[in-house]
Parts: structure tokens; sequence; C-alpha cells
């Protein structure tokens, strides 16, 4: 493996490639996880707003594909997060990553257990009000992401992130290929997180329907709703986007919005009904167009952004050359 794939943050996470998993809600299971983490890159399980058993279960599937680490997203907006941060402190899970919320209260108990806490942010602000907590890195997340997203696009926000805190980060919201990968190294990032990419990855147990919506889906597939409300989401159009967008034009109040969404995204997940439920799905869908192993897409990832290297090496040379 080149060296310039086995940054800092690899070292501290004990993993091979820079190669970090969303932990997406219903789609990260413990089977994506797994197949993750043994193909070298960190696999997340979502815990989502699930119970905390449900999580035990999945944190034992991890355990039975493989010994390398892995991590639980713990989504702070979740009814459970209480039990599941106990669940994670008990289980010695080896990295917490956070979403949707600022994770200060919880740090004393994830250090004890020895966890390595990379919360999700998405401005210069946040980044900078977590560097200030006993956190490993941080995850920057542009709006080019699906799900639950800030305002700052990935091009923009990662240098500023960069510069402005002195932990590595890692680059999301629009990276699902090698080229994604060396444009996260460029701006400074040690490591790029993917989720739409692991999405339509053949150990994801996500609905075939979910799967094919995202690889159909082209450039201009997705759209970003409730922002009325102030839980933006991006998500691919369809009924159920349209339906969302009437009732936000209509001037429709923040809890019947919520309401509305609640159960969505189970119902595409879970029951393969990408009409009616919420497929969410970051701007890159578009570049997403087959189903691999997890061990395929980091290989190809990691080969890709070799050869992308080394083209841009041969360049600089022959441009040295020419002078
Ligand atoms: O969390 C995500 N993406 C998600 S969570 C999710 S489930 C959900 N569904 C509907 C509504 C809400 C959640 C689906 N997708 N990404 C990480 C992320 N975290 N993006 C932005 C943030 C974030 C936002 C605010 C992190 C910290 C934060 O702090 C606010 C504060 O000041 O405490």
């Amino acid at each position: 493996m080149a060296k310039i794939m086995q940054t800092e943050l690899c070292d501290k996470l004990n993993i091979e490639y820079p190669i970090i998993q969303g932990g997406m809600a219903w789609v990260a299971t413990g089977e994506l996880a797994g197949a993750v983490s043994a193909a070298g890159g960190l696999g997340v399980i979502g815990a989502g707003n699930a119970p905390a058993e449900t999580v035990a279960e999945e944190i034992k599937k991890v355990r039975a594909i493989t010994d390398k680490p892995f991590g639980v997203n713990v989504m702070l907006l979740s009814p459970y997060v209480d039990d599941i941060v106990d669940l994670v402190v008990k289980e010695n899970v080896p990295v917490v990553t956070t979403g949707a919320g600022n994770p200060g209260k919880y740090i004393d108990n994830f250090k004890k257990a020895g966890c390595d806490v990379i919360p999700v942010v998405s401005s210069v602000a946040l980044a900078k009000r977590m560097a200030r907590l006993d956190i490993t890195a941080v995850i920057a997340e542009g709006g080019e992401a699906g799900g639950h997203v800030g305002q700052l696009n990935t091009m923009a926000m990662i240098p500023q992130i960069v510069d402005a805190i002195d932990l590595p980060v890692i680059a999301a919201g629009g990276i699902a290929d090698g080229r994604g990968l060396v444009a996260a190294f460029s701006l400074g990032a040690q490591g790029v997180q993917l989720g739409t990419r692991f999405v339509c990855c053949k150990e994801c147990t996500a609905s075939p329907a979910y799967k094919e919506a995202i690889i159909k889906a082209k450039d201009r597939g997705t759209v970003v709703t409730g922002r009325s409300t102030g839980h933006p989401v991006r998500a691919l159009k369809n009924i159920f986007t349209r339906e969302l967008e009437k009732m936000e034009a209509a001037g429709c109040d923040a809890e019947e919005i919520e309401e509305y969404g609640s159960d969505k995204l189970r119902k595409a997940v879970c029951e393969g009904d990408v009409d009616k439920g919420s497929v969410m799905a970051g701007q890159i869908a578009g570049l997403v167009s087959q189903e691999l192993t997890a061990e395929e897409i980091i290989t190809e990832i990691t080969k890709e952004a070799q050869d992308v290297l080394k083209t841009l090496c041969l360049g600089l040379e022959v441009e040295n050359n020419e002078r």
C-alpha cells in the first residue's frame, strides 16, 4: 500500500485505509460495518433511533465477522441516546462517531472506556467547539451529503476547518471514489467518510429497491427538504419529497411536517418503498453505478486514488523538465 494512504488518522484508529463508512440509520447494520472493517476501512453501525438491545445485536454481528476496529454512530437526537452511550461504553466499542448534536456531556464516559470519539460537524464554529473536547478527529460533512445536512459545502468547508483546529479532519459529503479521496487530501483532510457509495455495497442489508434508486439517480436527483423545520434532510426526489415541499410551501407548521416525515426512512430502507419513503442519499448518487462488495469498493477507491496521484506527479515532472 502506498504510504500516502496511511495517514496519522489510520495509525490512531489502527485501520489500513483512511476510509470511514457513514453510520447511516437503518442502513448501517452489523453486516455492512463488519464487511467494511474486515476490508481495512472503518465500518460504523448506525444507531439512529434504535433501542440499545437492537444496537447490541449489531455489535455482536460485527464481532462475528471481524476482530478489526469498528465504530458506532450515536445519533444525538435519539430518544435512546443515554442507553446507547451506556452500551457503547459497556461493550468497549473502539470508535464512536456522533451526529446531529454536541456529544460534550458524554465524552468522559466514552474516554473511560477508551473510545476514540469523532463528532460530525458542519461548520468551523462547531469544529472549534468540539476541538475543546477530548476527541480524536472530526468528520466535516458538507451539504452534498445525504440525510441531515448543514449549510456549507465540502469544498469550501474542509480547508477552513483544517486551518481552524489542530486535529485530523475527515471529509464527508460528495465523495464516492478515488478522485474524491485525493481531492479531500488536497484540501488537508486525512481521510474520507462515504455514505451513499456504501449503501450500494453487496453486504449492505438495505432493500434492493433503495440500492436501485441510488444506482438510477442522476446528478440532480436529490433535494433538501425540511429547512423550515430546522432539520434539513437530503434525499432522492420522489412522491414523499414532493409532498414535503408542498407542505412547506403551504406554510404547514414544523410539528406537522416532522410527523409526516416520521418512520419514512425505515419504510424506504426496510420495506423498499422508494416512492413514499425517504430515500436519503447524497448528491454523489449520480456517480454510483453498480453494487460491489466492501472489499471491491475500498480496493477500487485506493487504486484510483493512487493512479490520480501518479498522473498528477507525472504532470509536475513534465512541467519541471520543460522549464
Ligand atoms: O446526522 C447526520 N445525518 C443524519 S442523522 C439522520 S436521522 C434524522 N432524521 C431526521 C431528522 C434528524 C435526524 C439522518 N441523517 N449527519 C451528521 C451531522 N451532524 N450533520 C450535521 C450535524 C450536526 C448538526 C448540529 C452536528 C452537530 C450539531 O450541533 C448543534 C449544536 O450546536 O449542538
